[in-house]
């Protein structure tokens, strides 16, 4: 497979051994999946030396480039050329050369090069539907039978609650079958976000899934685990924090995951996460199902009482749990979330909002909920009034330090800070959020850094790998993914984005299930290995898909002509593309960047009693 990347590398070393040093080949590395027509586009050098060409299937040259200056990227140690064949724009197969040698073949230029990628991250949320069989007429070979089908749960005393209740579908989580609130409201939240900033493009976009009445697909995807959330709401309009096993079953399929399963806890932050989705699935599914959308209203109202009459209730996992915690100790960013979404909804002043543009931790993350509040303003001008206004300018000021970092070094937004426990759903919210920058400002330098963000997922990255299941030259085979481990089918459910290098170790470890120190002679991009024990770098989560589906999905809706309601004219791009000539566009520049980044507020690890914990509550040392 690898005819390109470190291993060509070697045998072009030794093929060269008597020769000049300058017979050593370059690295390209790309976006494995393709490149639009339309689009910029730009591939990273490593170790190159002169001009690149471009060859198209025929063989002939069809483009020859003068790399850019090189430059360092931290988080790979690397010195690096951008290479940039924005002019190539015929759809086909193409090859890289320099000096004569072919660095790669696997160059591609599409009209819709992300529709798939956008299909297959928003099908696997089907793959995840708990208490259903999936069937071979929507799930092929990874066909598999219903778990978790329970017909009651029982509560654990950590919700105060005796006796059993009905609580069924939902997704499972991640590479585990539990059920969270907390993480299914950033999930589900950015997905009805997709929808509601793109309803034309959604109504009609299928990718085989059982019909759910006349819902369009995406909202059919969505109600699965609406449904889910509405039954863990008790009568006083509390919602339970999670539906787990006592502890994670083995690699067996979720028919065979045969544990009791427990409503466990309660607090502030499943509660108000879940009065800012169901305020939220109120507008969107109301042109469907007025009595859904109602219902889904009413539940907000409820909770959004219960928290804020209980705004400070955290979550801690129970001595007897072992599952996932999602524990949160900052509590005021959800709050800002369901106030945001019930006063965008409603219209009623007891919601009404005020944001601190001077909130630093606006990227969203499951325990970082401010950001969807600034993306509820800036989406919703005619609600929010002035909070729009505030939300734009806090985009603003970010989105240029994003765009300014995607111009050097690797070309893409993440800098070594950003290598954290599910680094890739950090990279694929900086683009949701450099999106919305363009959303509200149709600056074309926001467009190309949030496309440069799926580039680097999709293999524009030192691990020369797409980081989805099933797309790219080389894509990972053995996720941290129970029914991929436990099926007996070769490949792993398709497009799955997995959690990404990061530096930590938190999976390295003497018991046999953990994995050995895959870090040596590593850096923060490069410390990933595809192992089903890397539950630190090659797990699956609900949360980090949905970023990466809103990413191609709204790339792919813009350039189809569709531009959300909000936007400023010019954002949608009808195929057509608005690109400025590429020799003047202007160059990005950091002088207005007042803001600094903190980072640090993004990791995803939860501190308790001054000890850290990662998202499934394992000790971090
Ligand atoms: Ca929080």
């Amino acid at each position: 497979m690898s005819k390109f990347g470190l291993k060509q590398h070697i045998s072009i070393a030794v093929a060269a051994f008597s020769l000049a040093s300058s017979a050593f080949a370059a690295t390209a590395y790309i976006n494995q999946v393709g490149y639009r027509t339309t689009d910029p586009k730009e591939f990273t050098l490593f170790e190159g030396s002169g001009d690149v060409e471009i060859v198209d299937a025929t063989g002939k040259s069809v483009l020859t480039v003068t790399p850019k200056a090189a430059s360092e990227w931290k988080p790979s140690g690397q010195t690096v050329q951008l290479v940039d064949f924005s002019a190539v724009t015929a759809p086909g197969t193409y090859s890289i050369k320099q000096g004569g040698q072919v660095l790669r073949n696997d160059l591609k230029i599409a009209d819709k090069p992300f529709e798939d990628v956008a299909k297959a991250a928003l099908k696997w949320y089907y793959y995840q539907r708990a208490s259903i069989a999936l069937e071979e007429q929507y799930a092929g070979q990874w066909a598999r039978a219903a778990g978790h089908t329970n017909e009651t749960v029982d509560f654990h005393k950590s919700t105060g609650a005796t006796g059993t209740m009905t609580s069924s579908k939902g997704w499972y989580d991640a590479g585990d079958y539990g059920r969270y609130i907390v993480n299914s409201g950033v999930t589900t939240y950015t997905l009805l976000s997709l929808y509601e900033h793109f309803p034309d493009y959604f109504k009609t976009l299928k990718w085989n899934i059982p019909a759910e009445g006349n819902l369009p697909d995406l909202l059919a995807e969505i109600k699965w685990n609406l449904d889910w959330m509405l039954t863990m709401q008790a009568e006083d309009g509390m919602v339970y924090h999670k539906l787990t096993t006592l502890q994670f079953p083995g690699d067996i399929m979720p028919a065979d995951d045969k544990a009791k399963l427990y409503v466990v806890g309660k607090g502030s932050a499943a509660t108000l996460d879940f009065a800012g989705v169901m305020a939220a699935a109120y507008r969107v599914y109301k042109p469907f199902d007025e009595a859904y959308a109602n219902k889904c209203l009413e539940a907000a109202k409820k909770a959004y009482a219960w928290g804020a009459a209980n705004p400070n209730m955290m979550f801690n996992n129970p001595r007897d749990v072992g599952s996932g915690t999602y524990s949160d100790g900052k509590l005021d960013d959800e709050m800002m979330f369901a106030r945001m979404e019930l006063f965008i909804s409603t219209g009623e002043e007891s919601y009404k909002p005020t944001l601190n543009g001077n909130e630093m931790s606006i990227v969203p993350a499951w325990p970082e909920m401010y950001g969807l509040a600034v993306y509820g303003a800036a989406s919703h001008p005619k609600e929010t009034g002035a909070e729009a206004a505030t939300a734009k300018t806090m985009l603003t000021d970010f989105a240029n330090e994003f765009a300014y970092g995607a111009t050097k070094g690797f070309g893409v937004v993440m800098s070594n800070e950003d290598f954290v426990w599910g680094s890739n759903s950090v990279a694929g919210n900086q683009g949701v959020f450099l999106l919305h920058a363009y959303y509200v400002t149709g600056e074309q330098k926001y467009y190309e850094a949030a496309k440069k963000v799926l580039d680097y997922l999709l293999g524009k990255n030192p691990l020369d790998m797409s980081f989805v299941t099933g797309f790219g030259t080389k894509s990972p085979m053995l996720p941290h993914h129970r029914p991929s481990t436990a099926d007996g089918v070769e490949p792993p459910v398709p497009g799955m984005l997995v959690g990404g290098p990061q530096p930590g170790g938190e999976d390295i470890g003497r018991e046999t299930w953990m994995c050995k120190d895959y870090r040596t002679g590593k850096t923060n991009a490069t410390s990933y290995i595809d192992d089903r024990c890397s539950y630190a770098t090659n797990e699956v989560a609900i949360n980090w898909n949905a970023p990466l589906a809103y990413l191609a999905g709204a790339l792919e809706a813009l350039n189809a002509g569709y531009a959300p309601s909000f936007a400023v004219d010019g954002v949608a791009k009808g195929g057509t593309s608005a690109l400025k000539p590429f020799s003047s566009r202007t160059p990005v520049s950091t002088n207005k960047a007042a803001v600094r980044l903190r980072f640090a507020d993004q990791k995803v690890f939860v501190e308790k009693n001054g000890k850290r914990f990662d998202l499934k509550g394992h000790r971090i040392k």
